[in-house]
């Protein structure tokens, strides 16, 4: 198949689902066309099959704000007549889907048919979506879209709570290639001295993640238990994290490294992971860090429930109760067969969300939108 996927170029979530879902399909032999503003950070051009389209942006002394999504659209109608594109699946609905839309309109005009598939990731529908400036055209490329997809069950709910949803909407979770988490060489000790636990956070620092809970939590356990906090990412929050770990006296303990390529080799040292968001659609960062045997504490907000089951995988607690997550946290470090019974579990549930079983399921979701868009 020929395959168009627009998405967001940036490290994390949305985009990072994007890259790895056309990368797989570009290595099982289709033909994968990345349109987006800047290259990936994950896309690996270098591999067969993959072509990578940028979007340019005029400046013009007129706007304040540089039309994106005519920019988008008029890419998507190049490279769908160039490259004979069967069918194009955006991430993300805004502006994705709706540049989808005009492109599919544009292309109907010249006889030639573009199927979109249009995947929910979270923040397209429970915060920036609902806004009213967004709401009506989200809405709108939504419904008029061949095939959605959501990355939950709990995402889908919220989508049709939030929008009068008159398409399917077909749930497919996020995945992961459980193959990047072997074999990698131990560095522990770069961390973490005489056995101190490492405890882990991935995200993009944004209000969303809370994450003063992670450094509040963290600080208890800290207090019972000799250990280090990794700091993986970066966004808006990451200098107020760093100025609550001064004020609590731990800034010692808290280590911020940034955006790194190094995420599964972290994973694969830490002992615990923490996700306490205030909303979370999946949560993908849980899910690489149990692919990586890593037992989870989470908040029990959105499709996290989904991912990281209360007292198998880890634990869930309300959002901000960091009382209830450092004593869970406690429990499974200071346990050693417990924690070992948690990183198995947290390895099964990692399982369930394998690359291998789930990428199939677009590909019959392409077919779909291929079918309808005929009918
Ligand atoms: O908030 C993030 O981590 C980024 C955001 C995005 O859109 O890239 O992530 C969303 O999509 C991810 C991939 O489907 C999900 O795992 C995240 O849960 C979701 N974030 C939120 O819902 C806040």
């Amino acid at each position: 198949m020929n395959i168009g996927i627009v998405g967001y170029p940036t490290y994390g979530g949305s985009g990072v689902v994007a890259t790895e879902l056309g990368m797989y399909l570009a290595k099982a032999g289709h033909v994968v066309h990345f349109i987006s503003y800047s290259q990936p950070v994950r896309l690996d051009i270098l591999e067969p099959n993959i072509y990578y389209h940028e979007v340019n942006v005029h400046d013009y002394p007129l706007f304040e704000y540089q039309p994106y999504e005519l920019a988008l659209s008029s890419k998507m109608v190049a490279v769908a007549l160039k490259y004979n594109l069967d069918v194009v699946h955006v991430h993300y609905a805004i502006p994705h889907a709706y540049a989808a839309y005009m492109a599919r309109q544009i292309l109907a005009d010249k006889g030639f048919n573009l199927p979109v598939v249009t995947t929910l990731h979270g923040t397209d529908i429970t915060l920036v979506g609902r806004n009213p400036s967004y709401r009506e055209a989200v809405n709108f490329s939504i419904n008029h879209s061949n095939v959605v997809t959501s990355v939950s069950e709990s995402l889908k709910k919220d989508t049709l709570a939030f929008f009068d949803v008159n398409n399917e909407i077909d749930v497919i979770p996020n995945f992961i290639d459980l193959k990047l988490f072997t074999d990698r060489e131990p560095c522990r000790q770069t961390f973490s001295k005489d056995g101190e636990k490492i405890i882990t956070h991935i995200s993009n620092f944004r209000k969303v993640k809370r994450i003063h809970d992670v450094v509040d939590v963290f600080a208890l356990v800290n207090q019972k238990l000799p250990s280090v906090l990794l700091m993986l990412g970066d966004g808006p929050e990451k200098e107020r994290a760093r100025e609550q770990a001064q004020d609590l006296g731990i800034a010692d303990r808290v280590k911020f490294l940034g955006k790194t390529s190094e995420i599964e080799r972290i994973l694969c040292i830490s002992d615990l992971f923490l996700l306490p968001s205030e909303t979370e659609s999946f949560g993908l960062a849980a899910l690489e860090a149990m692919a990586a045997r890593v037992p989870v504490i989470s908040s029990n907000t959105g499709g996290l429930e989904e991912v990281n089951i209360d007292g198998k995988t880890g634990y869930t607690a309300k959002v901000g109760d960091i009382a209830t997550m450092s004593t869970a946290a406690l429990e499974i470090l200071s346990d050693p067969q417990k924690h070992q019974a948690f990183k198995a579990e947290a390895y099964a549930q990692a399982q369930r969300f394998d690359i291998e079983e789930i990428v199939p399921q677009y590909l019959r979701i392409y077919e779909k939108a291929i079918a309808k868009s005929r009918a």
